[in-house]
């Protein structure tokens, strides 16, 4: 099975076998340090806040959205009086497994992560599995043939994403009869919001044939990136009418390539994005992004509440969808105000 995607699916967990794990592993180290530690805990019953100890490995600092997502969690746990442990991988895989490694050495209760890439984690979630320590996917999913290799998966649904962007030109498009060129500025390669949101757009702009992706590069979710990519794919597609970009900040570095182009964005060349960051909200309300599809960075709370019913052997839902909307220039203008974000 490929990952999980769609509906909610309050799967069956084996909790039995999770929490026995989790105090056998305990009682192991007990016995081999000769010191009382999580041990006790487990076989006096439920932990309190106070004594649960989460590991969490973040993907990095790429974006808007990726730093309202690490302040939303630290200050989630923070109210939740939970011990975070915090690691950022700076956009790279092997600096995720080292963070996830290091937390099964250092026995904390639940391992959280944000897995940068979606395949290549079997061995280290297997290790964590063996180790007796849960595992929660938070924002982004991986790619493997065991589901039992975490316990729930929190965050958006990517593909739907790409299909609101998607409607949003078809709609916007809708009277015109000539070829509409696009650029897709793509996230991180093998990233599933990169995968989803390039699958569910191509899906609906796809069922017109006037729609054409003229070029399509990764500009890795980052404003520096975005920008980059767009003066070069300007330059080399002078007909392009609107970019569509995986993130708001490749939008707004697409907005600089674009004036630099001595060019008036959200006009000459339209702009789509996703997240609704305050910065691209600012650009949409201004007028130079033209429409943005909201990805939520606010999974703390959420989190929290998973991590809490896990380390209590509560059933958690295999798969719970961040619920989201999409923003015009006058929605934009109208949220500005009251935007955390
Ligand atoms: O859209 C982008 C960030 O995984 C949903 O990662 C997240 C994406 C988000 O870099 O801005």
């Amino acid at each position: 099975m490929r990952r999980v995607n769609g509906a909610r699916s309050g799967t069956a967990r084996n909790h039995a076998a999770r929490v026995f794990g989790v105090a056998a592993t305990a009682a192991l180290a007990v016995a081999l340090s000769g010191c009382a530690g999580g041990g006790e805990q487990a076989a006096s019953g439920p932990k309190d806040a106070g004594d649960i100890v989460v590991g969490f490995a973040q993907v990095g600092a790429e974006s808007g959205w990726r730093t309202a997502n690490t302040k939303d969690i630290q200050r989630a746990f923070e109210d939740a009086g939970i011990e975070l442990k915090f690691s950022d991988a700076q956009q790279k895989q092997e600096n995720q497994i080292k963070a996830i490694r290091s937390y099964i050495t250092q026995q904390v209760d639940v391992i959280a992560f944000s897995p940068v890439v979606e395949t290549g984690w079997d061995a280290v979630l297997k290790e964590a599995k063996d180790a007796g320590i849960p595992v929660v996917l938070t924002d982004r999913a991986v790619d493997s043939e065991d589901d039992t290799l975490y316990e729930s998966f929190l965050g958006s649904d990517f593909i739907e994403e790409g299909k609101k962007a998607g409607q949003w030109v078809v709609d916007e498009y809708a009277d015109q009869t000539e070829p509409v060129e696009i650029i897709q500025l793509e996230g991180t390669t093998g990233a599933a919001p990169a995968i989803d949101r390039a699958e569910g757009f191509a899906e609906v702009v796809g069922a017109d044939e006037k729609f054409q992706v003229v070029a399509s590069q990764t500009g890795d979710f980052t404003r520096a990136g975005g920008k980059q990519v767009a003066e070069a794919l300007l330059k080399s597609n002078p007909g392009v009418d609107l970019i569509y970009a995986h993130n708001d900040d490749m939008g707004l570095g697409a907005i600089e390539a674009i004036e630099a182009a001595g060019m008036v964005p959200g006009q000459d060349i339209k702009i789509v994005t996703v997240d609704a960051v305050k910065d691209g909200m600012t650009a949409l309300s201004e007028g130079k992004i033209n429409f943005i599809v909201e990805c939520s960075p606010l999974l703390g709370d959420q989190l929290v509440d998973i991590v809490t019913k896990v380390v209590a052997g509560e059933d958690v839902e295999k798969r719970i969808i961040t619920e989201e909307t999409t923003f015009t220039q006058e929605q934009a203008v109208e949220a500005l105000p009251d935007r955390q974000y």
